[in-house]
């Protein structure tokens, strides 16, 4: 049995894409959560099960894998439906979610995932702005090439899973996309496993001061939906 270990639901964008996948794709396993630590405790509790030390990491049988992509990788072995069948949807998915892995820093650094904030930016900066022309060019590419709703086709599938944490920074910063995209976001937050992370992010307790800070240096806070305030 696969045994995934994630951090924080409502910060851990990296914990989510394979959680989400397997979820999506109904493959069992046991989940273990381990909040973020203060940057003073040198414990590396994460080193306990993560060779980097860095969520998430999944253990099959003996076998470690950290990493988001190399897990979707791993899992694919045993579970095809991770990428798409056909193999030019199968090259798509793939570069899609390389690029997603290895790039939109401005996104991921100005964007941070906060399942449970709504931010309005101080400002549009233009790295941020290129990363989203970028993301719309490419959703749109996907959408229209393989007809919806989600980015290659009728099925979800790994490159779906990269692009939930986005979902999830398009609804707190509210940032500008075509109506495709955001008929896109929106399918990815309707789904099942999307809500289940999204009520069990807010239902959070643990806080992590560095994400707090980096969300409020971002912009204006305008609603904390979490529970514990
Ligand atoms: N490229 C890695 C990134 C993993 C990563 O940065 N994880 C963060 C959490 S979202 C982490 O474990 N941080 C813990 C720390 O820095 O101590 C992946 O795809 O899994």
């Amino acid at each position: 049995m696969y045994e995934l270990h994630i951090a924080n639901m409502n910060y851990s964008s990296w914990s989510l894409r394979p959680w989400v996948l397997l979820r999506e794709l109904d493959i069992p396993f046991i989940e273990h959560q381990h909040y973020f630590r203060p940057a003073n405790d040198l414990s590396d509790p994460f080193n306990r099960f993560s060779p980097s030390g860095l969520v998430p990491a999944l253990t099959d049988n003996g076998v470690t894998v950290w990493d988001s992509l190399a897990i979707a990788e791993y899992v694919y072995e045993t579970h095809p439906a991770v990428w798409p069948e056909d193999k030019g949807a199968r090259a798509f998915a793939r570069s899609v979610a390389a690029e997603m892995h290895s790039g939109f820093t401005a996104l991921r650094s100005q964007c941070g995932m906060n399942c449970g904030l709504r931010i309005r930016l101080h400002r549009m900066t233009p790295e941020l702005t290129k990363d989203l022309k970028r993301l719309d060019a490419l959703w749109q590419e996907g959408l229209e090439r393989f007809g919806g709703p989600f980015l290659t086709g009728d099925r979800f599938t790994a490159v779906d899973a990269f692009f939930c944490p986005v979902a999830f920074r398009v609804q707190t910063y509210d940032l500008p996309l075509s109506e495709a995209s955001k008929a896109y976001v929106q399918h990815l937050l309707e789904l099942k496993s999307m809500q289940i992370w999204y009520a069990c992010a807010l239902r959070e307790e643990a806080r992590d001061l560095p994400h707090e800070e980096d969300a409020r240096a971002s912009g204006t806070l305008l609603a904390d939906h979490r529970i514990h305030r």
